[in-house]
């Protein structure tokens, strides 16, 4: 008989290849060594930190599904959610920085851009030399992307486009903007654009106040007339399905993510539950505690378990986007309550900053909206089961 480990229930670690396994090592080593011992301050100062990009680039961290021609580790989308799961372990923003850069900037790059276009960005993307960002929501149109209102105007070989993102991570300090618009040269059908940060008529000033993901830059796209030469649309891909594509990417890679800071507040709650003595005995004596972590741990575990066979039928090319829906909903909701169980569980010490738990309560109500807000998963799911849009 296999001895309990509470730490790991299901012997996840037993279903990991070598490299993969190495490449979490990797992905917790820095992420402990380097973003852990700045985060309290760079959350509450609402710190920009462009800077981390080469430091994550360095580490591997960037593109880690990106073949190796182009500057990526051509390793597994297991290997990525293990890397996601490292760094939200520390925070959901540091997660979303370098989420953002992989999957919602790289991977569009890689697979519906052009030759010249990779080999222009992605090196540079994937040493976070270059700093990437994805425009899709708009200030009208949010949950409906198809609502957007930016469009792109033929201007002789090329394009004019106008209109404007909001809630857009990394814009403010980006060099590379994955911007999606109505094209009148594609009959107004959504197309994706590479914006470099210089050009003329774009700005992205910072949203300013946030009380969740602070650690994490967000700001808007603004595009006034911003003349795009032929060469600077991604041709390989036309409608919704171009950004939900990247979408599959990035939210499959936050349902590792969301378990990550779980698994940080559930280790908190525990540890706390020991050291902490009321009435005479531990916290963590009482049954009312113990039934809290029973449920933290089998929701942690039962959701990495389903994130990991996802995760190996995209590797083997055999996923649907509805098992990411399940996915990203199911365990970013856990999370969510985890993280909220674990606030209370710490009494008056869980608001300190100090104990960290609070912040990643914050966080996780961002990450239970973007990417698809978890009711829409629910009704992405719905309309599965039942072949009834209900929108
Ligand atoms: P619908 O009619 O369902 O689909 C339109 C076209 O898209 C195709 N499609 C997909 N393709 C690939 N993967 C998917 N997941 C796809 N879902 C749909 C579909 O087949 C169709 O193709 P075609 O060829 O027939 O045209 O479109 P709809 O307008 O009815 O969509 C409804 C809904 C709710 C599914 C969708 O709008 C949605 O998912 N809304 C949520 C929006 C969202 O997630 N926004 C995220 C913005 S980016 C972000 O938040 C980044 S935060 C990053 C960070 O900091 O970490
Ligand atoms: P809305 O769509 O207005 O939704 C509001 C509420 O209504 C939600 O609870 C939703 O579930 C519910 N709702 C919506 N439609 C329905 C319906 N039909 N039936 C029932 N309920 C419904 N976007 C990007 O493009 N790029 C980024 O990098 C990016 N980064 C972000 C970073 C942060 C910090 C935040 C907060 C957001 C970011 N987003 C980004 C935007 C994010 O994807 C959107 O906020 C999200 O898609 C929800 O859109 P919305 O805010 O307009 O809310």
């Amino acid at each position: 008989m296999a001895r309990f480990d509470w730490e790991d229930p299901f012997n996840l670690e037993s279903q990991l290849s070598d490299e993969e396994r190495m490449i979490r090592d990797a992905a917790r080593g820095f992420a402990q060594g380097e973003l852990q011992p700045r985060v309290i301050d760079a959350f509450r100062d609402e710190v920009d930190a462009p800077e981390l990009f080469p430091m994550m680039g360095e580490a591997g961290l960037l593109g880690v599904t990106v073949p190796e021609e182009y500057g990526g580790a051509g390793a597994s989308y297991v290997s990525y959610g293990l890397v996601a799961r490292e760094i939200e372990r520390v925070d959901s923003g540091y997660r979303s920085m370098a989420s953002v850069q992989s999957s919602l900037v790289m991977y569009p790059i890689q697979d519906f851009g052009t030759e010249d276009q990779r080999k222009k960005y992605l090196p540079g993307l994937a040493s976070g030399e270059l700093i990437g960002c994805f425009g899709l929501t708009e200030p009208d149109a949010g949950s409906d992307p198809g609502g957007m209102k930016t469009y792109a105007k033929k201007d002789g070989d090329g394009y004019s486009l106008s209109g404007s993102k909001t809630w857009i991570s990394n814009a403010p300090f980006a060099d590379v903007f994955v911007v999606w618009a109505k094209s009148e040269a594609h009959d107004g059908a959504i197309k994706g654009f590479v914006l470099d940060k210089e050009m003329k008529g774009l700005s992205a000033p910072k949203i300013e106040g946030k009380l969740s993901l602070r650690a994490s830059t967000t700001g808007m796209i603004v595009m006034d007339e911003v003349k795009l030469p032929a060469d600077a649309i991604l041709p390989d891909v036309a409608g919704l399905k171009g950004p939900f594509g990247c979408l599959n990417r990035a939210r499959y890679g936050i349902s590792w993510g969301a378990l990550g800071a779980a698994e940080f507040c559930f280790h908190a709650a525990r540890q706390y539950g020991l050291d902490r003595h009321q009435f005479g005995r531990p916290l963590a004596a009482t049954q009312l505690f113990q039934k809290k972590l029973a449920d933290m741990m089998t929701d942690i575990a039962m959701g990495l378990q389903s994130s990991l066979q996802v995760g190996r039928l995209m590797d083997e090319g055999k996923f649907a986007p509805e098992m990411i829906s399940i996915v990203k909903r199911n365990n970013v909701g856990k999370a969510l309550d985890i993280a909220r169980q674990s606030r209370d569980m710490h009494g008056g010490n869980g608001i300190s900053e100090e104990y960290q738990v609070m912040r990643h309560m914050v966080n996780l109500e961002t990450v239970n909206t973007y990417e698809g807000a978890h009711d829409v998963h629910a009704l992405i799911l719905g309309r599965a089961i039942t072949d009834i849009p209900a929108f």
